[in-house]
């Protein structure tokens, strides 16, 4: 059989929407000539978790222009990271044991650059200091005093983090001292993103202040490449939320994206991450954790361990917040 092939690719639509067709044609020994038509399309969507309309409306405005997922997942958190009436991201962040609100965050690309900070303090846009780290240095990570250096010498502006709520409700806490983080409250809204521009190329961004009053130096999942974010273009990528030691332990992002890449779903791997937490721990109806995953054709799923998690979807469809499924 004489094989001839024809890639045809259409221009961008004003929807932002790349498709391209292959078609092959086929001739027979028997002289009779079949067309097959392989049509495969690239639709821009981005996703985040919990109710994040306004990031979630910033990313696919860069996804929608034609922009890269990388800026898109980059300038979709920061409106996380700058909204002080968010406590769990950036500035207005809840503080540490001590008052100190110390911030986390990681960014990957298409090509697996990542970047992260850790521990940083005094710097409002710890994703973009996490960019800065995996384009401007040789490095993958920066912790604490170093980040923060590293901050200004990229000209990050000084900024005070503890808002009067966070400081009032922490002085509150003070009182009793108690650590117990309340499901869905204290460890809500840590925004991470996963976004398919029009090239088909995926990229991811999770940015944190971590649980609330955590001890002085805590670092949980959410700067962890593998834990609290992965992306392997191939096949998709994946974040977390939620008590980052039982993530960290599961190498829970890495896992999702493992799972999809030996076949599960979005959802199948989210449910499968999930499981193995609860597996192997006893305490898991007083932990939350919630995982969402993208695969490389805009699949989407998520999953925790709590009802009350959820997650935002922006595509050519449309803008949505989704109620996770869960195991409780
Ligand atoms: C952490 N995973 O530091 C983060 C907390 C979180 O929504 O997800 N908050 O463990």
């Amino acid at each position: 059989m004489k094989r001839r092939k024809f890639l045809k690719n259409s221009s961008l639509t004003s929807a932002g929407i790349l498709s391209a067709s292959i078609l092959t044609s086929c001739k027979t020994e028997e002289k009779k000539e079949t067309i097959v038509a392989v049509t495969s399309s690239i639709k821009p969507i981005v996703i985040a978790t919990w109710n994040v309309p306004n990031s979630t409306a910033e990313a696919w405005n860069v996804l929608k222009k034609g922009g890269n997922s990388l800026d898109a997942v980059e300038i979709g958190v920061q409106m996380e990271e700058a909204d002080v009436s968010n406590q769990s991201v950036g500035k207005g962040g809840r503080p540490d044991r001590d008052g100190n609100v110390t911030l986390d965050a990681c960014i990957m690309d298409s090509k697996g650059n990542c970047g992260a900070v850790v521990y940083m303090q005094n710097i409002t846009h710890a994703i973009s200091v996490a960019r800065k780290v995996m384009e401007e240095t040789p490095h993958v990570m920066l912790a604490g005093k170093g980040a923060e250096q590293f901050a200004y010498e990229q000209g990050f502006p000084k900024e005070k983090l503890l808002t009067e709520k966070s400081k009032t409700e922490w002085l509150e806490w003070k009182k009793e001292s108690k650590y117990a983080p309340v499901i869905n409250i204290e460890n809500h809204d840590t925004i991470g993103m996963l976004a398919i521009d029009a090239e088909g190329d995926i990229s991811g961004a999770c940015t944190t202040s971590g649980m609330a009053y955590k001890m002085a130096g805590r670092v949980g999942d959410s700067p962890i490449i593998g834990s609290g974010l992965f992306v392997d273009n191939e096949i998709g990528g994946a974040t977390a939320t939620g008590q980052g030691e039982e993530i960290v332990k599961t190498v829970g992002s890495f896992l999702v994206v493992e799972l999809m890449r030996q076949g599960r779903s979005p959802q199948e791997a989210c449910e499968e991450a999930v499981n193995r937490i609860i597996k192997n721990e006893p305490d898991y109806e007083n932990i939350q954790v919630g995982y969402i995953a993208i695969n490389k054709n805009g699949e989407t799923g998520g999953y925790c361990i709590h009802p009350g998690f959820s997650y935002r979807v922006f595509s050519e469809k449309g803008h949505e917040n989704v109620d996770s499924r869960s195991y409780l």
